[in-house]
């Protein structure tokens, strides 16, 4: 059961040095909640960490107030952690240990499946974000500045897809709306997050693009890109996130899978469709998992053997 944000509160009250982390691998939402949070409890007067594994470039543009940090001394210990976007504790990656020696622990986050592993809890699964949360939590507590507005427009940014996905809300929006009056550059957070990308980034886009092939009548788009394109353009998988969207974007088509060689012979498969094809259903039929929009699975064996089985099971559902 959910605690309330006054409960939340008094437990801050009574604690001066607090750690905050997300999850591992962060991205926006999690960098943004995080730091969102930290810097209006340093406002507060609290002693603040953000622990956090590094991140890509991108989301340098989210102000951390300098308070992130990769990791801490061995005998650190705060009077309070709060876990933020995580769905269990695993997410916290090597941090769960600290977590658990912790005296006083919260978790505030948005995922359904969250397991409610802190002392004291506070899910939404309607949130679009836990930056959205984050905000609610704040809002009418602790300060809020022109940082904190853009570190939580970020966050939200991030997570909906720039107010795409259907987890955007009224809400939201009336969060954003309120963020919008202080004075920060939310075109260049934008921008950053979603619009720009490396050189490498964009010359393995335009490889995968020239590789690009359709399938039943163009209702699915494919694309193989090997190793050694891969090498060529000095990119890490990384920085391949992007293709499989894009290509789903080709009118008329109702899923795409895109493939790139990890290693000789091991071949990830990342899938995007619109509703008409679960994606999930055949990540997890090859090892994989997802979501039913965007799901992928790793494969051994040769690429155009791989894409066929693949196509066969999407014909299944066609
Ligand atoms: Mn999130």
């Amino acid at each position: 059961m959910n605690n309330t944000f006054d409960e939340l509160r008094q437990t801050i009250e009574l604690s001066q040095s607090i750690a905050i982390s997300g999850h591992t691998s962060p991205d926006g939402d999690a960098i943004g909640a995080c730091c969102a949070l930290a810097m209006s409890l340093a406002e507060l007067g609290k002693d603040v960490v953000v622990i956090l594994e590094g991140y890509t470039e991108n989301f340098q543009v989210i102000p951390t107030g300098g308070l992130v940090v990769t990791e801490v001394d061995e005998e650190y210990l705060p009077d309070l952690y709060i876990a933020v976007d995580c769905g269990d504790k695993e997410r916290l990656g090597k941090n769960g240990k600290l977590f658990d020696e912790t005296l006083y622990t919260i978790n505030i986050d948005h995922h359904i499946s969250n397991t409610f592993f802190a002392k004291q809890n506070y899910v939404d699964d309607e949130a679009s974000s836990a930056s959205e949360i984050i905000f609610q939590f704040i809002y009418n507590y602790a300060p809020i500045n022109a940082d904190i507005a853009a570190a939580i427009y970020a966050g939200i940014v991030f997570d909906t897809g720039g107010f795409r996905h259907s987890s955007t809300s009224p809400i939201t929006m009336a969060i954003v709306s309120e963020l919008m009056e202080y004075d920060f550059n939310f075109t260049k957070i934008y921008n950053t997050i979603f619009h720009s990308r490396k050189f490498g980034e964009a010359k393995i886009m335009g490889i995968a693009l020239c590789n690009l092939k359709e399938a039943f009548d163009g209702r699915i788009v494919t694309s193989i890109v090997t190793a050694e394109e891969i090498k060529k353009c000095g990119v890490t998988s990384d920085e391949l996130s992007e293709i499989s969207s894009f290509i789903k974007g080709v009118n008329n088509t109702v899923a795409s899978v895109f493939i790139y060689e990890k290693e000789p012979g091991t071949f990830k498969v990342s899938m995007r469709s619109d509703d008409l094809v679960d994606v999930s259903e055949i990540s997890t039929k090859f090892g994989g998992g997802g979501h039913v929009r965007a799901a992928g699975c790793t494969i051994k064996g040769n690429a155009e053997k791989i894409l066929k089985d693949v196509l066969s099971e999407i014909e299944k559902q066609l």
